[in-house]
């Protein structure tokens, strides 16, 4: 291709246009780089969020990290995705110019004039609509011919993006349809209430009888990944009226995407900018408009409204609404400051005749308008000498004056952005940063670990005394069953001669009755204290076993403190309790030290009862010493009958006796317990600062007691690494504003 001219000024312009730019692009590569330390910062502090609450801490720091919003991030990462379009802006290495208009407004013979490129690359229509898809033209230097990529809709996109608007917006059901559902069956009639719409009619019938009646023509392109097609074989997939050798229409477009055409430009000082052709906008297909024009917010850096004015025009209904449309679809982009409105004036003998009265009503009208461009501007589209001149010197003139508060327009949207995400991060910080606040804090963790002892110590042992106040006049069980087993015994064992045989042969031993009573006297007396004698271990056995619920209640509050299971914990404790602590060690002291098997209390009680089994007590009248057993009084009396009856009814008088003093004490054990727990209670817990000594010894054996506390140094090192990540967060957080 020919090159035409070269305006060395106009290329030294365009650049210093995009190199500007390009160092806009740096401010946003900071940003960009600042909210992704930020994310990561974020994600880490997140992560460390779940893996603490998984792990479990104290309800306080649970709740606390609970309320921490992570939703930031999906914010920083839509704001990232912005950003990231902004930053192609900025690292555009051309400038991109998009025509929008209705059909058959010169948008396309527009674009011819100011690239010098003809009708096969850029192709114009004379009848209907021409342009059908969107295509991209850049300038490739070197290219003898111009070669085109083409991209189709998959069978998804098109579905979603190309048929679900059309079913939406008229009515046709919200189901979203499949490519093959489609294919299937016409879509349903359009309901009553649109029926008396010229829009919707229209919309409906592009969709019914382009999209639908055509569907087996285009559909294998659905399917088809993107192709390459040299120069001639453009307008086969970007115009819509096309016909093939038989007549048939060609209606390719409908499945393409996107169309990239590249080629040499004739005016090589324009080869740093793109040309962005969109199908014309209608009324038939306005419902695409909003897709195509979201597009153009990304790649679009100007954006060229075209008409050309007919008989009558105004600025009706129709225009308001395409830059209505054109507006809300272009999000962020500064669509007053970058855009300009193109009046195509054309001369006599071009349809429509001359217009250039009309040009001039439309521009003197277009203030009064809605409509906000940055210029507009009248021009013979199909001139390329004025298009140059009228258009694109305006087009440069404007950007290079106005390219640096166009991108601080950009940066002040985002700006917004950034700073709404600083507040909301820092909002989240302030919760991250007192979540574990007290985690790691020892002193709080024993106020709130002692608080929790005290109450269950005290609630325990009132509990205890209760039940040993109920009982206290009651019978201790075990230790009456002790006493009836001894009294069993003491009466079954007795240790009395079983013959007078057995009596007559000790009489022979000592050669007299008297002795050998006597000793019986003796041998029956210690068998039968005997039987007794374990009976004051006994009570303190009941004793020692209430004792041991007050070591099950301490060693229940004590954790690893002591791990004996006996009552030497009473001593285990008392040694370990600080000298100061003097509450303390007396009761603790006073209950393993208390004992009544010492006293031998069982054992006083039974001797004062079997006195009579003593032989200088007897005070028998048989066995007198008055009345010696002679020869003739034992034979004729049988005194060994008389002796062992006399012995039987001495021990039985002893056990009975003794039975009935022993059951005077079997209650005896409650009431002692009942006593010695009473004074222990009072001693630990209601003597005075009694509480102040429990607090100095738990402190002192903190690690011991609490598992928590062993816990503390690792939940320091944690709540270190939290507040680094915050702190770390909290700084990339703010380099987010500036
Ligand atoms: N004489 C003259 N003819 C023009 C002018 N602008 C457009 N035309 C003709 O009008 C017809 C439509 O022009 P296009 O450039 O295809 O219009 P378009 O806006 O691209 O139309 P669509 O692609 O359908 O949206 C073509 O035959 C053009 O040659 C002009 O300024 N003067
Ligand atoms: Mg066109």
């Amino acid at each position: 291709m020919k090159t035409i001219q070269i305006d060395t000024h106009r290329t030294e312009r365009i650049n210093a246009i995009i190199q500007q730019r390009q160092r806009f692009g740096s401010q946003i590569e900071q940003d960009k780089a600042n909210l992704e330390a930020c994310k990561l910062a974020l994600v880490n502090l997140s992560q460390h969020q779940s893996e603490f609450l998984a792990r479990g801490v104290d309800a306080t720091s649970a709740q606390r990290l609970g309320e921490i919003n992570f939703e930031v991030i999906n914010q920083i990462d839509r704001l990232l995705g912005s950003l990231e379009k902004l930053l192609s802006r900025c690292h555009r290495s051309t400038i991109n110019i998009a025509v929008v208009g209705y059909a058959r407004q010169g948008k396309s013979r527009l674009l011819q004039s100011l690239t010098g490129l003809n009708h096969r690359i850029i192709p114009d229509g004379s009848e209907g609509y021409c342009t059908g898809t969107l295509s991209k033209i850049v300038h490739q230097p070197g290219l003898s011919q111009a070669v085109a990529k083409v991209h189709f809709y998959s069978s998804n996109e098109f579905s979603k993006q190309v048929l679900a608007p059309y079913y939406e917006t008229l009515g046709l059901g919200t189901k979203s349809i499949t490519v093959e559902e489609f294919a299937r069956t016409p879509p349903p009639g359009l309901p009553l209430e649109k029926k008396n719409s010229e829009f919707d009619k229209a919309r409906y019938g592009h969709l019914r009888k382009d999209y639908y009646s055509n569907i087996a023509k285009y559909r294998h392109l659905l399917a088809s990944p993107s192709i390459e097609i040299a120069e001639q074989d453009i307008p086969l997939y970007v115009t819509q009226d096309s016909i093939d050798q038989s007549g048939n229409k060609i209606v390719n477009y409908l499945a393409v995407k996107e169309v990239e055409i590249s080629c040499s430009f004739p005016h090589e000082d324009i080869g740093q900018i793109s040309l962005l052709d969109l199908p014309g906008l209608g009324d038939t297909n306005l419902i695409e408009a909003e897709r195509l024009i979201k597009i153009l917010s990304e790649e679009a850096d100007f954006i060229l409204f075209v008409r050309r004015p007919e008989a009558n025009a105004v600025w009706g209904e129709a225009y308001l609404k395409l830059y209505q449309i054109a507006r809300d679809a272009l999000g962020d982009f500064p669509l007053a400051k970058c855009s300009f409105m193109i009046l195509n004036r054309t001369k006599d003998g071009a349809e429509g005749g001359d217009n250039g009265y009309r040009c001039q009503k439309l521009q003197s009208e277009l203030k009064e308008t809605p409509i906000r461009v940055a210029q507009c501007i009248i021009a013979d589209c199909s001139n390329s000498q004025e298009v140059f001149i009228q258009v694109l010197e305006p087009i440069l003139n404007y950007l290079a004056a106005n390219v640096e508060s166009i991108e601080k327009e950009y940066g002040r949207s985002y700006q917004k952005q950034l700073d709404a995400l600083y507040h909301n991060i820092s909002i989240e910080l302030d919760k991250a940063n007192g979540a574990l606040a007290r985690y790691g804090d020892g002193d709080l963790l024993f106020e709130q670990l002692f608080a929790q002892f005290w109450r269950k110590l005290t609630n325990n042992l009132e509990n205890l005394l209760a039940e040993l106040k109920e009982n206290r006049d009651n019978l201790d069980n075990e230790f009456a069953q002790q006493v009836e087993n001894a009294i069993q015994r003491c009466r079954s064992n007795t240790g009395i001669p079983s013959t007078c045989e057995e009596i007559a042969q000790r009489r022979h031993l000592f050669g007299s009755y008297n002795t050998a009573y006597n000793e019986f006297l003796h041998e029956i007396r210690t068998t039968f204290l005997g039987h007794f004698l374990y009976l004051d271990q006994a009570m303190q056995l009941s004793l020692e076993n209430r004792k041991n619920l007050v070591v099950k209640i301490l060693k229940s509050h004590l954790g690893e403190l002591v791990d004996s299971e006996e009552i030497d914990v009473l001593k285990i404790i008392y040694n370990l309790l600080p000298d100061n602590a003097n509450n303390l060690k007396i009761g603790f002291q006073k209950l393993y030290k208390f004992d009544v098997s010492h006293a031998g209390r069982v054992i006083r009680l039974l001797r004062v009862n079997i006195d009579q089994l003593k032989p200088d007590m007897n005070t028998s009248a048989l066995l007198s010493p008055a009345k010696e057993f002679t020869q003739e009084i034992t034979a004729e009396l049988n005194i060994e009958k008389q002796i062992l009856d006399t012995l039987q009814k001495l021990h039985q008088e002893a056990a009975d006796k003794s039975e009935t003093a022993l059951n005077r004490i079997v209650c005896e054990p409650s009431t002692d317990a009942y006593f010695m727990i009473e004074e222990f209670v009072d001693r630990v817990l209601r003597a005075k600062d009694v509480q102040l000594e429990w607090r100095i010894f738990l402190r002192k054996e903190c690690y011991q007691v609490w598992s928590e506390f062993r816990q503390i140094e690792q939940r320091l090192q944690q709540q270190l690494i939290w507040k680094t990540l915050v702190e770390r967060a909290s700084y990339v957080n703010s380099l987010l504003i500036r």
